[in-house]
């Protein structure tokens, strides 16, 4: 593995030399893709920058649409615009940013800021470090290296990305630097509990209904170290829940004492399933995740399967056991 890595005053001194900027994220996007986005433009907005593009393929989820800047992000369909710096936030690789990808080559300079684990992380400029348990940490230690006032509204995004990422600070990600960056965010004034509130003490009747089916279709396997769950397009209709409805679901499985992983398996067509895993630290989702062309982290990590979803499951499941023997 490599760890690209230049220094945070490098990656200070690419904005300010930049006018035009583009800042994107991956598809699919998360709370620290959405937050470390949005959090990074209002950094940019306190160095002055007038010319910033906020762009994605997919639109803002539902449970982060009162993100301040949320409704600033534009999609890639129209005419890419050209800039001086792209910058690609939560995301090492240019396949992860989807139909956002082809604005790159209209840029002078492609800038990474990411924490996942990468092989090969592309960019011209670097900041790739897996020490960091959010992108939304590394852009909150920017506004101190560039000398930028945290304001408010851009606190909140940083937060909100740090905390999603964590689990609430409580995936083993999480490290003194994480809570001295949260320190600050929560210095700049930003609302704690409405935010944890906004975040994981609310769901839709939809999310509600999905949850129970997906509890109940449960199974425990190699002696109650692993459990999946599985899902088919038809839930949505039937429960009224939406996609982003599905995410972290699989925590619930996790934290039934024993089990080391847990499985969602989302039927996504006749041919394609896509596998979520949430792991505790005695297991590394990505070995598995990984294998089958995913990604993410050891505690948290997806994959999409081109196989339906009896045969995607067999398979991710004869790795998890192989995994638990030693064979991964
Ligand atoms: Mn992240």
């Amino acid at each position: 593995m490599t760890t690209a890595r230049s220094d945070l005053a490098r990656v200070v001194e690419t904005l300010r030399n930049a006018e035009r900027l583009v800042v994107s994220t991956h598809v699919n996007p998360d709370g620290d893709a959405v937050g470390t986005a949005l959090g990074l433009a209002h950094l940019l907005h306190g160095m002055g920058k007038r010319d910033v593009v906020c762009m994605m393929q997919d639109p803002v989820p539902a449970l982060y649409a009162w993100l301040p800047g949320a409704d600033w992000f534009i999609s890639p369909a129209g005419d890419p615009v050209d800039c001086d710096c792209f910058v690609m936030v939560d995301a090492a690789t240019t396949p992860r940013l989807g139909d956002a990808a082809p604005w790159i080559a209209h840029a002078q300079t492609l800038l990474t800021i990411d924490h996942h684990l990468e092989d090969h992380p592309e960019g011209d400029i670097q900041f790739v470090d897996p020490t960091y348990a959010a992108a939304g940490e590394i852009v909150t230690e920017l506004f101190a290296t560039a000398d930028v006032p945290l304001t408010q509204a851009a606190a909140a995004c940083l937060y909100t990305a740090i905390v999603t990422d964590t689990g609430s600070f409580q995936y083993h990600s999480t490290r003194p630097r994480t809570h001295e960056m949260a320190a600050r965010l929560v210095a700049a004034g930003i609302d704690v509990a409405g935010i944890s509130s906004r975040l994981f003490d609310s769901m839709s009747p939809g999310k509600y209904r999905l949850l129970a089916r997906v509890m109940t279709r449960t199974r425990l396997i190699a002696d109650g170290r692993a459990a999946y769950s599985e899902v088919y397009p038809t839930d949505f209709d039937d429960t009224g829940a939406d996609g982003d409805d599905l995410n972290n679901l699989a925590n619930y499985a996790r934290a039934i004492e024993g089990v080391e992983v847990a499985m969602v398996f989302r039927s996504l067509g006749p041919a394609l399933t896509k596998v979520s895993l949430r792991a505790t630290p005695a297991f590394d989702a990505t070995r598995v995740a990984g294998f089958f062309g995913g990604g993410g982290h050891t505690g948290a990590a997806g994959a999409t399967l081109p196989l339906p979803l009896h045969q995607a499951k067999h398979v991710v499941l004869e790795r998890v056991k192989a995994c638990f023997d030693g064979a991964c």
